[in-house]
């Protein structure tokens, strides 16, 4: 499937919604509304099916009201389906059992099942928004003056660049990845903004939240593999249920001799975690093992039915499994 093809069948639809991963990130959502934002510009009928809203401090990009976790499942008359940045089916944020149109997978993950009718999935990309990029691109979306549609799309893809690289640190990072950095800067797209809007516009509770974190944070397993678990109560006394942790485990992956990071956080229905590797360590197939799945350096899971403690120490025993491979 090329992008070409791709795009002939997104403008032979008529309603099309977009949606993305669970617990979406930086990449779900900039890579989404990328594509909403010049969608509409086309005049397309378009909108975003998404059962969860928005994080917060993603919220300044264009149309981000518009993830309001209200849209769970496809409106009538929807005849395709986009998915952005979501591996397998499972991990999808929309409920479509019902629906019987067309799906598009559009996606950077190496695990992808293909389970799209279309299927468009590109490991080399550092972020599913560098598809979007490309694909605006077939539907001549130029890049190559300062204008405000630009800005808009542009404000969106490289808040994706810069949250799946870790501000362009990772090894995913590409000559393309900085090609079209360098675009989208070209377009107007105000970098400085976007860092502040990301991470310097942290609440106050939370930042006492990381405190209470790192004062709970454990070294275990030769003191290889870091630690934290936010139980329910500590993160309801904060005011932070649905907290954003990626800062909280990108901290203590940085500790010395630390090879895998973890952070839980239990919720109503179950606890939520994240994994992180600094070298060799494959923590997707880690997540893999309780449901979940991500990236060889980053991924995440969702495990019900099990208390905080006991999804800690299973974990912990995949992740000592791993490490003494
Ligand atoms: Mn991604």
């Amino acid at each position: 499937m090329t992008l070409k093809e791709i795009s002939k069948i997104i403008l032979e639809s008529n309603k099309i919604g977009l949606t993305f991963h669970t617990s979406p990130d930086g990449d779900a959502i900039g890579s989404t509304l990328g594509l909403l934002n010049g969608l509409r510009e086309m005049g397309k009928d378009v909108y975003v099916i998404s059962r969860e809203v928005i994080e917060d401090n993603l919220s300044f990009l264009s149309l981000g009201n518009e993830i309001d976790g209200k849209t769970a499942e496809p409106v009538k008359d929807t005849d395709l389906v986009i998915v952005l940045d979501c591996g397998n089916k499972e991990r999808i944020c929309a409920d479509l059992e019902g629906y019987e149109g067309t799906m598009i997978n559009i996606d950077h993950h190496i695990s992808n099942d293909n389970y799209g009718d279309y299927n468009y999935v590109d490991p080399t990309a550092a972020a599913t928004a560098e598809i979007v990029y490309l694909l605006l691109k077939a539907f001549n979306f130029e890049f190559n003056c300062i204008s405000e549609v630009f800005q808009k799309i542009g404000s969106c893809l490289y808040t994706s660049l810069i949250t799946d690289t870790g501000s362009y640190r990772h090894s995913n990072v590409t000559k393309r990845t900085f090609n079209i950095a360098g675009e989208l800067i070209g377009c107007g797209v105000k970098n400085d903004k976007i860092h502040n809007e990301l991470f310097g516009n942290k609440p106050y509770n939370k930042v006492k939240l990381i405190g209470e974190a790192l004062n709970n944070l454990e070294l275990l397993v030769d003191k290889k593999v870091s630690v934290i678990a936010l139980s329910m109560k500590v993160l309801e006394s904060f005011g932070m249920t649905n907290v954003d942790t990626s800062d909280i485990i990108n901290m203590v992956l940085n500790i010395e001799g630390v090879e895998v990071a973890l952070v839980l956080k239990e919720a109503e229905d179950g606890v939520k975690g994240s994994l992180r590797s600094k070298n060799e360590i494959d923590v997707r197939k880690i997540a893999e093992i309780f449901g979940g799945g991500g990236h060889i350096k980053a991924s995440g899971f969702k495990i019900s039915d099990m208390s905080i403690d006991e999804a800690k120490n299973r974990i912990i025993n995949e992740i000592e499994k791993e490490i003494k491979i």
